[in-house]
């Protein structure tokens, strides 16, 4: 039988509302974490986004939490080097991944960012969903199948977020969201709703929010 993916829908409004009021609250930065020894205390749920770079990772924090330059985003690919976690109060974390597909770094440096992808996703009793960004104007590539077999291995749920939707036309959008479909439906760890967001805009913000707010 084959999975059936939706898009998520609008929240309802008490949803909406604690999604609102979560990220309204505080955010504060916590750390840039380049080793397990150096997690914050799993004493919350938390969330990660990962996703090639420049996908627009660091802009989806930004976007989620009104803060215009908190996850500082940047033209540089593979900037953002080490896993950064942040505090919505003292409910959540977020946690922005290392970008993977930066062609240009290193061998060993790529190396030594797997393996520490590898170890957070398999050994972090908090995560409770990791949101894979995909580039609307690309869909899933090669690159993404990697971390999403990962994350099948791991056991760790996915949600596939579209990022930069702004940059696409409706034609594009119907043809990209089948494309995800298609590729999600060969991982068991895929949640079944695919969230299309644009930080530009503000596409979809506030439902990644209420689904974020929402998590058990
Ligand atoms: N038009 C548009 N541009 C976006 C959007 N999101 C991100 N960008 C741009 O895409 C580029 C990369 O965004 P980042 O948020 O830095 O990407 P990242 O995934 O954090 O990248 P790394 O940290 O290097 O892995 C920046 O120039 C952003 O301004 C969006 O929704 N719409
Ligand atoms: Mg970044």
């Amino acid at each position: 039988m084959a999975m059936t993916f939706t898009l998520t829908p609008e929240p309802e409004d008490a949803a909406r509302e604690q999604g609102r009021l979560l990220f309204a609250g505080p955010v504060t930065f916590v750390k840039g974490v380049v080793a397990m020894s150096g997690l914050p205390p799993a004493d919350r749920v938390e969330v990660c986004f990962a996703g090639r770079s420049n996908v627009g990772k660091s802009s989806l924090i930004n976007a989620l939490t009104g803060r215009k330059t908190l996850a500082r985003a940047s033209n540089t690919p593979g900037r953002t080097q080490e896993i950064n976690y942040f505090a919505l109060g003292e409910e959540r974390y977020l946690v922005d991944l290392p970008g993977y597909g930066f062609a240009e770094a290193p061998m060993a440096v790529v190396a030594k960012w797997q393996a520490l992808l590898k170890q957070y996703l398999s050994g972090r009793a908090t995560l409770r969903r990791a949101f894979v960004l995909i580039d609307a104007r690309h869909g899933v590539k090669a690159v993404d199948e990697e971390i999403l077999t990962l994350l099948d291995r791991s056991a760790v749920t996915f949600q596939a977020v579209l990022t930069k939707v702004d940059k696409i036309n409706r034609v594009e959008r119907e043809a990209v969201i089948e494309q995800v479909k298609g590729a999600l439906g060969k991982h068991p760890a895929a949640y079944p709703e695919i969230v299309v967001t644009s930080s530009e805009k503000g596409e979809g913000i506030e439902t990644l929010r209420a689904v974020i707010a929402t998590l058990e």
